[in-house]
């Protein structure tokens, strides 16, 4: 039986961009899909692209072009361009930087209202779970406001350890699948 995610492999390569604040750890995420391995990381001013082919779980085989643009507050105007009519985003938050979860929910919830992202997928990465204190997953779902996001945007919250890579690869089969089901339902639609 093959993978019933099949008909995607001949796709072409999925287009992700990656967005957070400054410091959520959204380099070191990319560099460690990349090469599986950790990567020292310094400020990104601008963006860092890689096309990576997934190497695990149900996307295996995935090829993905990320886009991984710098998330200081005089960069962020930057997100809307680079997340325009993309697959999937991925938003990446501090766990332990509390202080900043209400920024990172303002600045979600305007790129998620933007016309062009109506619907996109999101995958949300809980990072940094390996630091004492870090919020678990609901409260971060919850401080979020994920529940007030359009009903049309699914998500999932990934926790996650970039640094040493843990949840990575089940978040990006989470979108991956997001992916898959929303291309389907958008063709059911063009059929209709
Ligand atoms: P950004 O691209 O979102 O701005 P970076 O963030 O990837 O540059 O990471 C910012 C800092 O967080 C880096 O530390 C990086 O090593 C650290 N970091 C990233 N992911 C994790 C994680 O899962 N756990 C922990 N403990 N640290 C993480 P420095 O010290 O270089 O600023
Ligand atoms: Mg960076």
């Amino acid at each position: 039986m093959g993978n019933s995610f099949s008909n995607i492999s001949a796709f072409q390569s999925l287009h992700i961009v990656m967005l957070g604040l400054d410091s959520a750890g959204k380099t070191t995420v990319l560099y460690r899909l990349k090469f599986n391995e950790f990567v020292n990381t310094v400020p990104t001013i601008g963006f860092n692209t890689e096309k990576i082919k997934l190497s695990n779980g149900t996307a295996k085989g995935i090829s993905c072009h990320f886009w991984d643009v710098g998330g200081q507050e005089k960069l962020r105007p930057l997100w809307k361009s680079y997340s325009r009519c993309t697959d999937g985003i991925i938003y990446v938050v501090d766990s332990v930087d509390v202080d900043r979860l209400e920024e990172a929910k303002t600045e979600l919830h305007k790129v998620t209202k933007f016309a062009e992202n109506q619907g996109t997928p999101l995958l949300v990465i809980a990072n940094k779970q390996d630091l004492p204190k870090s919020l678990a997953v609901a409260d971060i779902e919850k401080q979020l406001a994920l529940h007030e996001l359009t009903p049309s945007t699914a998500y999932h919250v990934q926790p996650a350890c970039a640094i040493i890579g843990d949840g990575l690869h089940e978040g990006m089969d989470k979108l991956y699948e997001m992916i898959v089901k929303r291309r389907k339902s958008l063709k059911q639609k063009k059929k209709r």
